[in-house]
């Protein structure tokens, strides 16, 4: 018999450095709109155990998870409508993570490109939890049986490798107990690039702050890393391929059409023909419209942390109640007493 499976969206986020409008746009704005599409469940976490896979100041961890969770609320996640937790508060996580690192196999995590990128040359001294990486963000989707997962170009690998363990757990025991999730990398800004490169991802670890636009920043700081974007001499085109091979251009109406919920080809329409020096200080005025206002509310929030503090300790009550049957379950098949 085939299992049918609730419809629910896991997602996460590290908190290891301040959110960026690629996080806003690839992941947090879409996760807004299947909360509020009503056909989901929707789960989302700060996936703090993610983030110590590389070295995090206590202190600074802290405060960026609670900032994260601000940067949550103050985008349009609803803490009643959605569970929001950070991840160790559920230990469920961690333990389903344990019996993954038994089914995943060490080839499987040797070709990840993430773990390629970040352990680079120096992999003899990478954490081994950066090398597992894969195998807990695996646990964090199917501990809650997650049937979507929205993400970012860059984690189409992880949910790949997701599928397989699911896959692999499913016929090793024989039963069809894990969903094979599907992955939602949907919209004009599932790849936000940096200002500075646009052949480089904006992350939050970049080590120069004038390569993205942080969700703290102020309007004069928006306007100013938008006017010293990185672009070309070149009028916008009256077409799509008229972008081919201008990365840096591509970038920047792409965030435009991200922002402004509209496709690329309406703004080209809207700006063929412009140079960029037209072009920016419109960006500049649209970014500061969506963005100002969610930032002015996470530092609103931030003003009082303890109300985020009790909002994450509900969210991960809420959250144990789907994963620890789950995780039973999990040990039942595998054959643990208890
Ligand atoms: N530039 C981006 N464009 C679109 N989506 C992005 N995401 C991150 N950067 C972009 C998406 O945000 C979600 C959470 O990502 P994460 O913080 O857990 O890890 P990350 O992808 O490694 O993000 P960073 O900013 O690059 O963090 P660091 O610098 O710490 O490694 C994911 O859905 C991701 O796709």
């Amino acid at each position: 018999m085939t299992q049918t499976f609730t419809p629910r969206v896991f997602s996460g986020i590290q908190p290891s450095g301040g959110l960026t409008l690629g996080n806003y746009l690839g992941a947090i704005k879409r996760f807004v709109d299947m909360q509020d599409d009503g056909h989901f469940e929707t789960v989302y976490c700060m996936v703090d155990l993610h983030a110590i896979t590389v070295w995090q100041n206590p202190e600074n961890l802290r405060r960026n998870t609670r900032e994260l969770c601000a940067g949550f609320i103050a985008a349009g996640i609803d803490p009643e409508k959605s569970i929001l937790f950070n991840q160790s508060q559920v230990p469920e996580h961690a333990q389903l993570a344990w019996i993954f690192n038994c089914v995943a196999r060490m080839g499987w995590m040797k070709r990840m490109t993430q773990w390629k990128d970040k352990a680079g040359k120096n992999s003899e001294n990478a954490s081994l939890g950066l090398f597992g990486y894969p195998a807990l963000m695996a646990a964090d989707i199917l501990i809650y049986h997650a049937t979507h997962v929205p993400v970012g170009e860059d984690q189409k690998q992880h949910l790949e490798l997701t599928r397989d363990i699911a896959a692999k757990f499913n016929n090793d025991f024989g039963i069809e107990f894990f969903p094979i999730t599907e992955p939602v990398i949907e919209g004009v800004a599932t790849r936000v690039m940096s200002l500075r490169d646009g052949l480089k991802k904006m992350s939050k670890s970049d080590p120069s702050d004038m390569s993205r636009l942080n969700m703290t920043d102020d309007a004069d700081a928006i306007v100013k890393k938008i006017k010293k974007a990185k672009t070309d001499s070149d009028p916008l085109p009256d077409h799509l391929e008229g972008l081919d091979g201008r990365p840096e251009a591509r970038n920047l109406v792409n965030i435009y059409a991200a922002l402004n919920d509209a496709t690329t080809q309406s703004v080209i329409d809207e700006f063929s023909g412009q140079l960029f020096g037209g072009f920016k200080p419109k960006l500049a005025e649209l970014a500061v419209e969506k963005l100002a206002p969610i930032s002015s509310e996470m530092s609103r929030l931030m003003e009082d942390t303890s109300e985020i503090d009790k909002i994450l300790i509900r969210g991960a009550e809420r959250g144990r109640e789907l994963a620890a049957p789950i995780l039973q379950k999990t040990y039942d098949i595998v054959g643990m007493l208890r």
